[in-house]
């Protein structure tokens, strides 16, 4: 299976992401193995599930909060996402680690909830450029991976995205990427056994239809979750055709 999905961030607005859709859904029509998914800002997940889930696409949330409801100004709960229309959950970006102190122990929690409401949870983890530059990057990662240990299997997919890849221009280097991903797939066997050939790992961070072949090319990438070149329907569609 092969899996593209849109993380608009904190972009666009009601009226553009229905042009988006539209001019997207214009341009390709999904095909079976190939799993195409939009994860718009809260606002729009109505609205983007309205226009894309009959066509096949799946929509994430770009996050959700484990407690199923009370006094959480700001936050959304894993039911709320689920009644808006999506079919899954961005967990971990790590402009959500960075910015916001999302840990990973608040993670397998969200894990948890996102599963009992039905949601694929979309796990991302990655390492900073210190790490990296210190020898660190697969320490990092089996770190964010070692709560799966807890949460068991269930569905799950995974986003391997280096956080000076992303939004820079600047996309991993194969064999980097090529390390980066055995090793996911190694602690993915090593956490879930055969459960762990049903997740599969998309790599993010600049991905672009210049640069995404190269990417589908390397053992364990199975597609991408990709940022700036999504919010284009022609570059996100060439992007689904280039994964199917
Ligand atoms: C990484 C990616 C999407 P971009 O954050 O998750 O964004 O493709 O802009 O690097």
């Amino acid at each position: 299976m092969r899996c593209v999905v849109a993380n608009w961030k904190m972009n666009l607005t009601s009226d553009e992401a229905r042009s988006f859709c539209e001019s997207m859904l214009a341009q390709f029509t999904p095909k079976a193995g190939t799993e195409a998914g939009i994860a718009p800002p809260f606002t729009m997940l109505s609205l983007v599930s309205g226009l894309v889930r009959a066509k096949g696409l799946q929509v994430f949330g770009q996050n959700g909060h484990a407690e199923p409801k009370g006094a959480f100004t700001g936050e959304i709960s894993m039911a709320q996402l689920k009644d808006a229309g999506c079919t899954g959950v961005i967990l971990g970006h790590s402009e959500r680690r960075q910015y916001f102190g999302e840990t990973d122990a608040a993670l397998a929690k969200k894990i948890q909830a996102a599963r009992q409401n039905g949601l694929l949870p979309l796990l991302c983890i990655g390492e900073t450029l210190d790490q990296r530059d210190a020898g660190q990057t697969l320490a990092v990662l089996g770190q964010q991976l070692s709560i799966l240990a807890e949460n068991g299997a269930g569905p799950l997919w995974v986003a391997y995205e280096p956080v000076w890849a992303i939004g820079t221009g600047r996309r991993a280097e194969a064999e980097q990427v090529r390390e980066a991903h055995a090793f996911i797939r190694a602690e993915l066997n090593r956490h879930l056994g055969a459960a762990a050939a049903q997740v599969p790992i998309l790599y993010g961070g600049s991905v672009t239809p210049e640069s995404f072949p190269e990417l589908l090319g390397i053992p364990e990438v199975a597609g991408g979750l990709v940022g700036g070149a999504s919010l284009d329907p022609k570059k996100f569609a060439e992007l689904v055709k280039q994964a199917s």
